[in-house]
């Protein structure tokens, strides 16, 4: 009954897209997408793709723990619900329940290598049952798994992460999703990197291996069906996790869903993580659900004689300037549809009606001052150049070395301040997202992850101005994918060397202004006389003691920015790596290699002594973690 549902909705897409010989469309399990000329959410419908042949899964429910792990209520149920969801929706599934390890292996074994070699399939894999994490590598546990503190022999007998890294490499199916219903660290995955794109594209058929896990590493997740819950209805469209409503649930969607959903509904205890597998050749594409019939009804290029609701105004608006001769009415018509079907014969229209006298389009030059929406974070221009990296004078520690040149030889928009509270508030107005409900604070003399604190109680009174804190990498990632996904443009964190040519603006010294340890107080908030810090700088006041100073309270740098030293760290987008040793000398983030479980941390906060102030000066976090002495700032690429 179920696939004869499915045979219907295969023929039904195959027909409306138009697709000839459509045979394998017609298969249980396969699935032909439209492709967006880019990520916006309007962009024209450039082609269509069969993404998948056939469809998997493998989903596996363990309840009947022996020995010292806790037997589960409901995973085995949880298992079955969730098959019987896949297989209306065309998968063929292959259950396990209460599994041995013996079992376990031979399941994975057999689904990744053997079902997992069609190329293009995809390959989708449940798992609800206890999870363990240990020094940074997650495992599942079988039902006859030992007790850890047995170290080695509970190892040999637990499944780790990065054995099924090795499982999802190995196969040759074109996607890969596996969900755990339990909590790891992200050992073999790049946590969070995943940013929902808007729309289907070319880059969601790249091959990619996914991941979201019910739990973050040490939580104990709960066995009340609520995640299972909430992930049937959002693959059957039941909810709004299809963020763009087209039609589509991307994991990435999903993954922004969940986590946003179990954090709320767990008060922070539980907070989902997903991501992709740390690998540059299967990190591109993106996992696809089919929720319902898509929107858009034909593959077109051309005018958007059939869309509905917001199309018809788009077309109405557009019926009505079309032969106007005031560059203003196409101006218009971009602000009100930034991506609309008619943007690029606007913008050629706003061009060419525009007199010499005020162009329409100068080019951004170094200082200009941009903002993209009123609630956007206010950006200042950077000129290209080149500049020394690392410990130019040999104050500094081993991680700044070697020293080396960088060429930015693009200009780049970089936030005037750090991102601000009541900028951060917009984002989670908008978006409803929720950071958790811990962070690390001070607590007497001591840094202690406390709960109840997060960026709106960081611990110290705070104004809308002040740098936004209590933030990790990942939630600065949501942020910018909002921004994105609101203007349209390219924000996104700065490279680690961005970062440096930003805050040095021209400077060779210590410090932007000077290498002068007296001048601090007046250029940066820092670790003062007025804290309490053994490591305090005793030579001056700036004002602000054991807490963040509304932005821009001290003279800005030589491009124009303000706390670059000092007021928060600032979160930048660079995997950590130890020293400079084979770092990109153009300006890039780099991605590669080093430890991507940690981001890189710039500038120093008011917590900091006046050597970790310094424009070289650079530390690593993982990068959950939320500290009321972290924030971040914004790039606009141009
Ligand atoms: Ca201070
Ligand atoms: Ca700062």
């Amino acid at each position: 009954m179920t696939l004869a549902r499915f045979t219907i909705a295969a023929l039904f897409l195959s027909a409306i897209l138009g697709m000839a010989g459509a045979d394998e469309s017609r298969a249980a399990g396969a699935l032909t997408v439209p492709l967006r000329a880019s990520e916006t959410e309007d962009a024209p419908v450039s082609d269509s793709v069969q993404l998948y042949s056939k469809s998997h899964a493998l989903v596996i429910g363990n309840d009947a723990y022996t020995g010292t792990w806790p037997r589960l209520s409901n995973a085995v149920k949880d298992a079955q619900l969730v098959a019987e969801a896949l297989e209306a929706k065309g998968f063929e599934v292959t259950l396990k329940t209460d599994l041995k390890y013996r079992d376990l292996v031979e399941a994975f074994e057999k689904f990744f290598l053997e079902t997992g070699e069609d190329p293009e399939a995809r390959l989708f894999v449940w798992y609800a049952g206890h999870g363990y994490s240990e020094r940074g590598e997650g495992y599942l546990v079988p039902i006859d798994a030992l007790d850890p503190e047995e170290g080695g022999r509970f190892r040999r007998r637990a499944l780790s992460l990065r054995r099924m890294g090795e499982y999802v490499r190995g196969a040759d199916a074109l996607h890969v999703l596996a969900v755990f219903d339990s909590c790891f660290s992200g050992t073999i995955f790049n946590v969070g990197r995943a940013k929902p794109p808007a729309a289907i594209t070319h880059a969601t058929t790249r091959p990619v291996r996914q991941f979201l896990t019910s739990g973050d590493a040490g939580q104990e997740v709960s066995d009340d069906g609520t995640f299972r819950k909430l992930f049937i209805r959002a693959i059957n469209g039941e909810t709004r996790a299809d963020g763009n409503g087209d039609g589509y649930l991307a994991a990435t969607e999903l993954g922004l869903f969940m986590g946003n959903e179990i954090t709320n509904y767990t008060n922070g205890r539980q907070t989902p993580r997903n991501g992709k597998l740390n690998d540059p050749d299967l990190d591109r594409g993106d996992f696809v659900f089919q929720i319902s019939a898509p929107a858009q009804s034909t593959v077109t290029s051309a005018a958007p004689a059939a869309r509905t609701g917001g199309q018809n105004m788009e077309m109405l608006f557009w019926q009505t300037i079309q032969d106007s001769k005031i560059a203003g009415d196409f101006a218009a018509y971009l602000d009100r549809f930034p991506n609309g079907a008619f943007a690029p014969l606007a913008r050629n229209r706003v061009a060419s009606l525009s007199t010499p006298s005020a162009p329409a389009a100068v080019a951004n030059r170094a200082g200009d001052a941009l903002r993209d929406c009123p609630e956007c974070p206010e950006l200042i221009v950077t000129p290209p150049g080149t500049f020394r990296m690392g410990d130019t004078d040999g104050g500094g520690r081993a991680y700044e070395l070697p020293d080396h040149d960088v060429r930015v030889a693009y200009p780049l928009a970089v936030g005037r301040f750090e991102v601000t509270v009541a900028e951060f508030a917009a984002f989670a107005r908008a978006t409803g997202y929720v950071t958790g409900n811990e962070c690390y604070v001070l607590n007497g003399r001591k840094w202690e992850n406390v709960t109840g604190r997060h960026w709106q109680n960081p611990g110290f009174a705070q104004t809308p101005r002040d740098p936004v804190t209590c933030v990790s990498w990942d939630d600065a990632q949501a942020y910018v994918g909002w921004l994105n996904r609101t203007t349209g443009k390219r924000y996104r964190l700065l490279s680690e060397a961005e970062w440096e040519y930003a805050a040095r603006a021209g400077s060779t010294s210590q410090y932007a202004f000077s290498g002068d340890v007296n001048d601090l107080c007046g250029h940066a908030n820092g670790a003062d006389r007025g804290t309490r810090f053994d490591w305090r700088n005793s030579n001056c006041t700036d004002g602000y003691n054991e807490q963040t100073a509304p932005v821009g309270r001290f003279a800005a740098n030589g491009f124009g920015l303000h706390d670059m030293h000092g007021n928060l760290w600032e979160w930048v987008g660079d995997c950590w790596h130890e020293d400079y040793r084979n770092a990109p000398a153009n300006g890039a983030a780099w991605t590669t290699g080093g430890d991507c479980n940690r981001r890189v941390l710039r500038g120093g906060s008011w917590d900091s002594r006046p050597g970790n102030l310094r424009s070289a000066f650079r530390v690593g976090d993982r990068a959950t973690a939320r500290y009321n002495f972290i924030g971040f700032r914004i790039a606009r690429e141009l």
